[in-house]
């Protein structure tokens, strides 16, 4: 049985993996043997992200890239493939959000929503499935989102990226399932990271909003959505392609509640 979890040998790269999401999924992937790299916009970050991942005991390999730049993710996959190996598993983690009513939002900042959320996996999973077509075998992991099948009030930018995002991901599915690549989304619920963090502290109202359509009754972590891409990443999902898998403790189940004497 573990071996079906067990990725010693495999070389995964985590977009972004230096916290939050990103570093939960590095962590668990690197315990169960993957060789772990992550790329940030910041040395300084990946300094410190080395420095944690260390303490889990992975030594982790860091570069500098933008996942929105040809250029830039050419030069850093060449300088993993040159220095790691080729790229078993990819997580493009990376992502933005924009929380802008649309009346409010210059067009320019919808596009660089766009551009790191929806554009950048393609760009990444074009540099990076070519060698995974070369053996036969890849996972490819899209951080999509609740975004990805709802819109709410502020967040247009990113349930557009997270929306397409959800058929890149079954569109690259169609394409490389052919060559034993499987790709699929996951779909994290409400997680405590730095990016929910202006809707969640300071007792923000919309803890209320997350509370009642969260039947688990909390913010998930971050390694609740590291526990799901472990099994996306393993050769337990071998015959799970296209999907999207909601880690989100039951928010797609449930059309909400009203709190009271009897939770109606
Ligand atoms: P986060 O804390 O904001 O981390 C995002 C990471 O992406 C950061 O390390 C950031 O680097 C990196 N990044 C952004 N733009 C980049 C670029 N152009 N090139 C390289 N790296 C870039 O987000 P998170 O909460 O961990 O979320 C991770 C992923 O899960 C995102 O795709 C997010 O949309 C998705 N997600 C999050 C939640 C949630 O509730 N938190 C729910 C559903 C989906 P810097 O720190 O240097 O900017
Ligand atoms: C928001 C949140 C969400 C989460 C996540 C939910 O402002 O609604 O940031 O978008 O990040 O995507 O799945």
């Amino acid at each position: 049985m573990n071996e079906l979890f067990d990725l010693s040998g495999k070389v995964a790269l985590i977009t972004g993996g230096t916290h939050g999401i990103g570093m939960a999924v590095g962590k668990i992937l690197g315990q169960a043997g993957a060789k772990i790299c992550v790329n940030d916009l910041d040395q300084s970050r990946l300094d410190e992200a080395r420095k944690q991942y260390a303490e889990a005991g992975i030594d982790a390999f860091t570069i500098v890239f933008d996942v929105t730049s040809e250029e830039d993710v050419d030069r850093g996959i060449s300088a993993i493939e040159r220095e790691v190996g080729t790229i078993d598993i990819l997580v493009n983690n990376a992502g933005i959000i924009k929380r802008v009513k649309i009346l409010d939002m210059p067009v320019e900042d919808f596009r660089k929503v766009i551009d790191v959320d929806l554009v950048a996996p393609l760009i990444v999973g074009k540099r990076v499935a070519p060698g995974m077509i070369e053996k036969r075998a890849g996972k490819i992991i899209n951080m999509c989102s609740m975004m990805s099948i709802y819109g709410r009030n502020t967040v247009s930018a990113y349930a557009s990226a997270k929306g397409g995002l959800k058929l890149l991901t079954a569109s690259m599915c169609c394409e490389w399932a052919k060559y034993n690549i499987q790709v699929n989304g996951i779909g994290p619920g409400y997680i405590a990271t730095a990016q929910t963090a202006p809707i969640r502290e300071g007792n923000h109202p919309f803890n209320d909003l997350v509370m009642m359509r969260t039947p688990a009754s909390r913010w998930g972590e971050p390694e609740d959505v590291g526990n799901a891409a472990l099994f996306l990443a393993s050769q337990a999902s071998n015959f799970v392609n296209g999907h999207v898998l909601f880690v989100d403790g039951g928010i797609l189940a449930n059309f909400g509640y009203v709190k009271g004497e009897n939770d109606l």
